[in-house]
């Protein structure tokens, strides 16, 4: 940290940590040790000096009144909410007695950390995923919630996601926005859209919401839930028929064309139209302009493949850019995720090498070699069905559980275990955190040291701290080395700080890291990767992708290993007409409940000047289901299915179709009427590939909530 002159106003660069493509660069002032405000960085070209309505006054967040600031204990029953305050040692001490205790009786296994993108910084997310735990046999977490199904299905085709530079975007002639809401949850790219639209470009939308962004497109289509993947392989159908294709491409860079061009022809418009419900000329003219007006760019988002088949409808949009050869020409390709292009040394993150087996840990008889893998999406099954062992404790990090994690109902139920020794260890007194036996407080970012990778852009950033830790309020790396000294973990990777392992995670082979140092990052903040060129265009003639063959992989052999088809398909969604007609006729209506424009996920949602943006918990419903049911705008509805019920106002509005109700994520249990919010309704479901979330593809019926209904 600066040492500053008493009552001055100074400067520091530093770095938004959220869970969030744009990774900013920030500006922090900060006077006396307090944070006075921040301001996105002018001189990071992606950042361009502004920041989201979210971090605009992170100083809200900085003080919260919700701020955890002193390791508590639980008092009262559990979720009373009744502390008592008590001293670090204290509380490292009670954990460490009660997990040996656990490991004696049950095996290390029986203990799971849980975790996700809190911050994402690679000492505070990254290194705290790994090390601790793998020095301790805990059962390991699949960590799922977010991008495996998308980054499963796109990997069969590109072996790893290295998208185009986004800053590339404005040289593009039609960009498709494919199930992706830029303008909420990827902000910066939207000015970048809007000077390609500018230079002629003609801006797509794909959702079957007319979200914020499809407001500033040029052209919108709905398609119905879940059937995006007819909708990619009938588009890549005209474009053979058509001869739109780029042949010499296909020959040269990518494997069996042939195959997948025969796959395709079954898309015929006529049946892609009754999938999707999108007219078949439509599909024609969208198909035609996207091969014909080049170049041209795909912008995925990662929410389209929380749906039941995520991993193959990804899988089949990804093609599409091999069809047309776009690849390797400035304003064509493909952006889903920079983030491969970020070759940190992740085995100084992890460390692997720290990895022992449960039966090193105690004598326990149904001890495995290797620990056992625990779905995050099936937390709630997981903490109330698992046996050989139960788990009996959970350390939860950079997350918030209760609230994000799908089926809420049993999620609840199974924190709510008197058996079960929760550990809570963060910023907010979440709604998980409340269900703790005991909270730990974690600084924020701008209280501690980290380095962020990207999954949007190509800049590494370096967050600084700006201001001494609130209260005492401790960074994760520093708890966990923490508790692996109380464990009695002699390892030296346990007395590694923040820098050290910053400095550990910079030594890097790869081209695109050269001359990306500790020291430089100190100095300018944030450092762009080592591209030829900016906007760079990647996977030029004479580079290979990433695959095994190293080129497009449209038949790909290695899905055929796992036990999938080699060659993409459409799958109907799980819950829907065509997946489940009974249970579609008791529940005839599709709920998506992505990212809201103001909140992060659940970071945010205890913002007052956000909450009042937000407005209230609430569920926008087409104009023809709401006729239906009597229910007028903003009445408070019952929302259900079978795995729970909770109560939304109504937002009677055209833009969705009948059929589909959108509800954004997330408001927290606490603030939600009945202290229950949308994830009551969502299901722990995992994706075809990857192990992913379901948020999109679960069933409800609705009805005003004044009506009795027999459910
Ligand atoms: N403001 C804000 N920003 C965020 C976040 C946030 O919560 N709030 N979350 C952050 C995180 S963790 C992530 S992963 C990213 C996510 O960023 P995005 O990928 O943009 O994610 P979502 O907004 O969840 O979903 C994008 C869109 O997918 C649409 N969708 C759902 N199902 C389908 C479908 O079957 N077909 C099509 N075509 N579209 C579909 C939804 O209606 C939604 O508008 O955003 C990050 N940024
Ligand atoms: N219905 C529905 N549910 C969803 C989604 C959806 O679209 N719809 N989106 C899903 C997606 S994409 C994701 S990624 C997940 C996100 O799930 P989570 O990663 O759990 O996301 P957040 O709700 O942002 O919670 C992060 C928590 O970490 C805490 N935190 C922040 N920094 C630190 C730190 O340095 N140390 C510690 N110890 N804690 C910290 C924050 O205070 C916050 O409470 O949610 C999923 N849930
Ligand atoms: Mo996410």
């Amino acid at each position: 940290m600066p040492d500053p002159v008493a009552g001055s106003e100074y400067t520091v660069l530093t770095a938004c940590p959220h869970d969030c493509p744009d990774a900013c660069s920030i500006v922090a002032r900060v006077k006396d040790g307090r944070l006075l405000g921040v301001a996105g960085n002018p001189l990071n070209p992606y950042t361009a000096g502004n920041l989201c309505r979210k971090v605009a006054h992170y100083e809200e967040r900085v003080y919260s009144p919700d701020r955890v600031l002193y390791p508590l204990k639980r008092v009262g029953a559990r979720g009373a909410g009744e502390w008592r305050r008590f001293t670090w040692d204290e509380a490292l001490n009670e954990i460490v007695l009660r997990w040996q205790e656990i490991i004696r009786r049950y095996g290390s296994e029986a203990i799971l950390p849980y975790s996700y993108a809190g911050t994402m910084g690679l000492v505070n997310m990254d290194a705290c995923t790994g090390r601790l735990w793998n020095r301790m046999a805990s059962s390991r977490l699949a960590r799922t919630i977010c991008s495996t199904a998308a980054q499963t299905g796109y990997g069969y085709v590109y072996g790893a996601s290295g998208g185009v530079d986004p800053e590339d975007f404005v040289n593009s002639q039609f960009i498709i926005c494919w199930g992706a809401n830029l303008a909420s949850t990827t902000v910066h790219m939207m000015p970048i859209v809007r000077e390609a639209q500018r230079r002629g470009a003609t801006f797509v939308v794909i959702d079957p919401f007319r979200t914020r962004t499809a407001n500033a497109a040029d052209w919108y289509i709905a398609p119905r839930p879940g059937t995006d993947a007819a909708l990619a392989l009938g588009m890549a159908n005209v474009i053979f028929a058509k001869g739109l294709h780029d042949e010499a491409f296909l020959r040269e860079r990518t494997v069996g064309w042939i195959e997948f061009r025969d796959r395709c022809a079954s898309f015929t418009p006529d049946r892609v139209a009754d999938i999707t419900g999108i007219a078949a000329e439509e599909i024609v003219k969208l198909a035609v302009a996207y091969a014909t007006q080049l170049p041209s760019a795909i912008r995925l988002g990662y929410g389209i493949s929380r749906t039941s088949h995520g991993g193959s409808i990804i899988r089949a949009i990804s093609t599409l850019p091999a069809v047309i050869g776009a690849w390797g020409h400035s304003g064509g390709g493909l952006l889903l995720s920079t983030s491969s292009h970020f070759k940190f040394n992740s085995a100084e993150l992890w460390r692997p090498d720290l990895r022992v087996s449960p039966q090193d840990m105690s004598a326990v008889h149904w001890n495995r070699d290797t620990p056992r893998t625990i779905n995050m999406n099936q937390i709630g099954d997981a903490l109330l069905d698992l046996q050989d062992p139960p788990i009996m404790s959970m350390f939860v990090f950079n997350s918030n559980p209760a609230a994000v994690a799908p089926d809420s109902a049993r999620v609840r139920k199974g924190l709510m275990r008197d058996d079960l020794f929760l550990v809570v260890h963060e910023q907010m007194m979440t709604d998980t955190a409340n269900l703790a036996d005991i909270v730990l407080p974690a600084t924020s970012q701008l209280e501690c040291l980290d380095i962020m990778r990207s999954y949007g852009h190509l800049y590494v950033n370096l967050c600084t701290p700006a201001i001494p830790p609130l209260g005492e309020s401790r960074a994760n790396i520093d708890v966990q080395n923490a508790l692996a000294h109380a464990m009695g973990f002699t390892d030296s990777a346990f007395d590694q700080d923040a820098e050290a392992i910053i400095r550990a995670a910079l030594q890097s082979d790869s081209p695109l890291m050269q001359g990306i140092t500790y020291e430089r990052l100190q100095m300018e903040g944030f450092v762009r990767l080592n591209t030829e060129e900016t906007p760079w265009v990647p996977y030029k003639a004479g580079h290979d992708f990433a695959t095994k063959s190293g080129r497009v992989e449209l038949y790909s052999a290695a899905a055929e290993k796992d036990g999938y088809d080699p060659l993409p398909d459409y799958y109907p969604p799980a819950e829907s007409r065509d997946g489940d007609p009974e249970l579609a006729s008791r529940y005839p209506i599709n709920l998506l409940s992505p990212a809201a424009h103001h909140f992060l996920n659940s970071t945010f949602s205890n913002i007052d000047s956000l909450r009042k943006s937000e407005r209230e918990p609430r569920i926008w419903l087409s104009p023809k289901d709401c006729e239906e049911r009597s229910i007028e705008d903003g009445m408070s509805v019952r929302v259900w299915n079978d795995r729970g019920e909770v109560i939304l106002a109504a937002v009677v509005s055209d833009r969705v179709k009948p059929g589909v109700a959108w509800s954004p994520s997330l408001w927290w249990h606490r603030d939600s009427p009945h202290g229950a919010n949308v994830n009551v309704l969502t299901s722990q479901r995992v994706t075809d590939m990857g192990g992913g979330s379901t948020f999109h593809t679960n069933l409800i019926q609705v009805a005003a909530a004044t009506h009795v209904m027999d459910s």
